[in-house]
């Protein structure tokens, strides 16, 4: 039996675990999944009771979550996780992407879904605070779009979320290096496959 992937076309944590399987060639059945804090459908809950994508039906049955899980359990031989040395600050730097993808939902349904009465804009500053800041880090970061590890795949993740829904912030204007990080690993067939809809 296939490896079963729950599934929401534009989740950038999705995005996350199907662009870290093609990088190392392993093929996902995609499951669609409806994902809402404010409507939770039963059959996800049932595989993961956050309701949460993205989540991974293995073989036999096991139900994993979340995105850090799924990926280091298809990953964890593989290039996407380095040894030695690298291998706290390839972590570290899956975990600041991350980071950045929370911030930037949080502030995605305190404008899309909550209703406008109930919106607290020093809330949603603090959200894009978070991303402003981990940017800067980023960008210092020296990512490798060449032969990309989990760090390198949910950075470009995280860029990529952010043009998608928050293009306003122009995040390529401030980080030139993660501008040119993001055009290299954008051409690559595991980002190609897997754009946002
Ligand atoms: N930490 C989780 C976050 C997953 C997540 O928040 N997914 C969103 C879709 S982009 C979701 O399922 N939201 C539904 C909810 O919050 O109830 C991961 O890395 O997989």
């Amino acid at each position: 039996m296939a490896l079963e992937l729950f599934y929401s076309q534009p989740s950038p944590y999705v995005r996350k675990v199907r662009a870290a399987a093609i990088e190392i060639g392993t093929e996902l059945t995609l499951i669609p999944a409806s994902a809402s804090p404010v409507a939770r459908s039963p059959d996800l809950v049932a595989a993961n009771p956050l309701g949460k994508v993205p989540c991974l039906r293995l073989a036999d049955g096991e139900l994993l979550y979340d995105s850090r899980v799924i990926c280091r359990y298809l990953g964890a031989e593989s290039r996407l996780y380095p040894r030695g040395a690298g291998e706290w600050r390839t972590l570290r730097r899956e975990a600041l992407a991350d980071g950045v993808l929370d911030a930037a939902l949080l502030a995605r349904y305190e404008t899309f879904l909550r209703p406008e009465p109930l919106r607290w804009q020093d809330w949603l500053e603090g959200q894009l605070a978070k991303v402003s800041a981990a940017l800067d880090v980023m960008e210092a970061d020296a990512p490798n779009a060449d032969a990309p590890d989990i760090g390198d795949i949910a950075t470009a993740c995280a860029l990529f979320y952010l043009d998608f829904r928050f293009p306003q912030l122009n995040w390529r204007e401030r980080h030139p290096a993660l501008a040119d990080f993001a055009a290299v690993i954008e051409a690559r067939p595991s980002f190609q496959q897997t754009r946002p809809e």
